[in-house]
């Protein structure tokens, strides 16, 4: 018996997991249909690169043990709402907003949490629009309404997002110097959303022609 609710616990993971694919899978499409629509219309693609991933397990695990949750895929599914996470990278800050509001105004979306750190950035220096959204997925025989973290970067963000990443985890790291990296990355963050700023300005520059 125990061996049996190992197996049964295992396969309803599993098909958790594959629902979150599934809800990628609806997002992404949304995404690129948006996009192929601007390009079409405007002759801009606001999109310069869309990134998925699947939570590992281990992520999953670490998140709920650091809530205190029950190992089980009612808990789960509940409580960590970026098990899906896609990252759509824009070429410019107005992009993403545009991309939002296109997003949320579909009539199968649900927001259920937006984070604005471009116009509040974490203490890091961290840019990005973090939207939770909600999506429905159609299966044989139900429809199941999947969530769905949705992070908006423009190039410089994510590239600033990517090296910080990179560097905070670096093992042999002391305190001191960490906290040095901290403030000469906080730097860089300020520096390269100022940027994002000087690049859009011109970008207006050439649409008012
Ligand atoms: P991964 O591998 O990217 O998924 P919670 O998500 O509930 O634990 P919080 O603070 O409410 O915590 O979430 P938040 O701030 O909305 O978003 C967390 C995610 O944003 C992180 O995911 C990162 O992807 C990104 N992020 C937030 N702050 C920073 C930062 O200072 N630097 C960088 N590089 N990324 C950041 P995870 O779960 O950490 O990992």
């Amino acid at each position: 018996p125990v061996v049996e609710k190992i197996k049964e616990g295992q396969l309803s993971y599993m098909k958790l997991m594959s629902y979150y694919k599934c809800a990628i899978m609806e997002i992404e499409t949304k995404f690129r249909v948006l996009d192929e629509q601007f390009s079409l219309r405007y002759d801009d693609n606001p999109i310069e690169t869309i990134k998925s991933r699947l939570k590992s397990p281990e992520s999953i695990m670490k998140k709920v043990q650091k809530k205190g949750l029950k190992m089980t895929t009612d808990d789960i599914e509940k409580n960590i709402t970026d098990i899906a996470g896609i990252r759509v990278i824009c070429s410019f800050k107005e992009d993403i907003y545009k991309l939002a509001k296109c997003l949320l105004q579909q009539d199968d979306i649900t927001l259920i949490e937006k984070k604005d750190y471009i116009k509040n950035p974490k203490e890091s220096g961290y840019r990005s629009l973090h939207l939770i959204v909600e999506v429905p997925i159609f299966l044989e025989d139900e429809k199941r309404a999947m969530k769905v973290e949705v992070q908006f970067r423009t190039i410089a963000m994510d590239f600033w997002a990517s090296l910080e990443h990179k560097m905070r985890y670096k093992k042999d790291v002391d305190e001191d110097l960490l906290t040095v990296l901290s403030e000469k990355l906080t730097e860089c963050a300020e520096l390269s959303a100022s940027l994002d700023d000087k690049m859009e300005s011109i970008k207006n520059l050439t649409k008012a022609k």
